[in-house]
């Protein structure tokens, strides 16, 4: 009889440490939070059916917490430790995107939940880049990068104590899970002095932005915290009224009567004060963010949206200066036209995942799934996409890193490079919503007594 904590125990009381952490370290993050809460207070209150639905598909307590954050690393050894970090708190590898096509040096996973009661309790996700050194032309400048990245250690010892007993014991009691929390928190504060001088930095900076972000500090500093929002555009217009200047367009997909994927948008980060070897300098990286989810796709569905979004950025380019963007908006409501906007047609279509679940006990045999959502005794609500966007997470970057550090490198995803710098195979998001909405028709068919459809 072991007195462990919960993994999803600790991934709560660690996510609320980094927010408390980011909140002193970041104001404007506060500021995000206070108006986001506000805005789904305002949501909720008029859409009672929304509510509902919500509390129905148990949505609504997770909502209050839910955060994502992202990181970046600079070696296979320190995203193996990460990984196992993590796995303490019940979080896992899912997906991965490859962000050289849009002129990024690094690939990336992200850490989540993948139980669908574990996402229910708290879906805190980390998205987390590995840089390619070997996407530098200047080998001699990736050689000096390894060589400053292989003389830190990012994971505390006292963490990896923690680390190794969870994995030797299967969890930690609630006092080892407080030590835990408190050293794995370390990793991800914000460090102002710089390992390298104003030089080296320069160096780095020139070859790209994110090169010295990555490479020049003590840590791989948490970059940004994302609250969930009910209402992004909501959130957006009201920004400049809090003094944050918002990015010229939202990522993702249009705005929407059946919200679908994901919808992104972003402050511009923050200039911060550095030393570099007793010099004063600054550096930008950590910046605010908010999102707002819908539903998960099937692959088919998927596939439609990457069109629609192509054609759509096809027609019209954003520039750095939003010059634009009311071009852009309209091309992609236009190209998401033909796009079923209601959870019943997307689910006829077969474009998105559904959670289903029965409204009562046994009824008499039924012909089929349509039938019983028809008789209103088997209800499908539409499954919350706990991923990311490869297009949308490099407008992030860019926008974050200013688009001036864009440069485009003649490669090709590497997956298995990452997955063999990581120890582990990350797992495909589809299979995880494939499986839950699988199961969830099994158990609500069981529950009517529709053994036979
Ligand atoms: C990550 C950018 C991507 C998202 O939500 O897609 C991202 C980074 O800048 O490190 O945060
Ligand atoms: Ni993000």
């Amino acid at each position: 009889m072991t007195d462990h904590l919960h993994g999803d125990e600790i991934r709560t009381l660690f996510s609320s440490a980094m927010s408390d952490m980011y909140r002193t370290e970041v104001p404007q993050y506060g500021t995000l939070i206070d108006l986001v809460a506000k805005v789904n207070d305002d949501v909720l209150g008029a859409d009672p059916a929304l509510r509902a639905r919500m509390q129905d598909a148990d949505e609504l307590d997770r909502l209050m917490v839910e955060r994502h954050g992202a990181i970046r690393l600079g070696t296979a050894g320190e995203l193996s430790a990460v990984r196992r970090m993590f796995a303490v708190m019940g979080m896992f590898p899912v997906g991965y995107y490859d962000l050289s096509v849009a002129g990024l040096p690094v690939h990336s996973t992200a850490f989540r939940p993948i139980d669908p009661a574990a996402l229910s309790r708290n879906p805190f996700r980390v998205f987390t880049s590995l840089v390619r050194l070997e996407l530098l032309p200047d080998r001699d400048l990736a050689d000096t990068a390894a060589q400053i990245l292989s003389r830190r250690q990012i994971v505390t010892d006292g963490a990896m104590r923690m680390i190794r007993k969870a994995e030797t014991d299967g969890g930690l009691t609630r006092d080892e899970a407080a030590i835990f929390v408190a050293e794995a928190l370390q990793t991800f504060r914000w460090h102002a002095r710089a390992t390298v001088d104003a030089q080296t930095y320069a160096r780095l900076h020139d070859a790209h932005r994110l090169i010295a972000d990555v490479v020049c500090f003590r840590g791989p500093h948490i970059n940004h915290l994302t609250p969930r929002t009910l209402d992004i555009d909501a959130v957006q217009a009201a920004m400049p009224a809090h003094g944050i200047a918002a990015k010229a367009v939202i990522e993702g997909p249009p705005r929407r009567d059946c919200p679908i994927l994901l919808r992104q948008t972003a402050f511009k980060a923050l200039e911060e004060r550095v030393i570099f070897d007793g010099v004063p300098g600054s550096h930008t990286a950590r910046f605010g963010e908010i999102e707002q989810r819908g539903a998960a796709l099937t692959p088919a569905g998927r596939d439609l949206y990457d069109r629609c979004l192509a054609r759509t950025r096809a027609d019209v380019s954003v520039g750095a200066d939003g010059r634009d963007a009311d071009d852009y908006v309209a091309a992609l409501n236009a190209r998401f036209a033909d796009f079923p906007d209601d959870p019943d047609g997307l689910r006829r279509a077969g474009l998105a995942r559904f959670r289903y679940r029965a409204t009562c006990g046994a009824v008499p045999p039924s012909d089929s799934v349509d039938q019983l959502i028809a008789s209103g005794h088997l209800a499908a609500d539409p499954l919350t996409y706990e991923d990311f966007l490869p297009v949308s997470a490099a407008g992030i970057f860019q926008s974050n890193l200013g688009t001036d550090g864009q440069s485009n490198y003649d490669a090709t995803a590497n997956r298995d490079a990452f997955e063999q710098a990581l120890g582990a195979t990350v797992t495909d998001p589809d299979d995880l919503y494939e499986r839950a909405e699988r199961n969830s028709l099994t158990d609500a068919l069981t529950q009517l007594g529709q053994g036979h459809l």
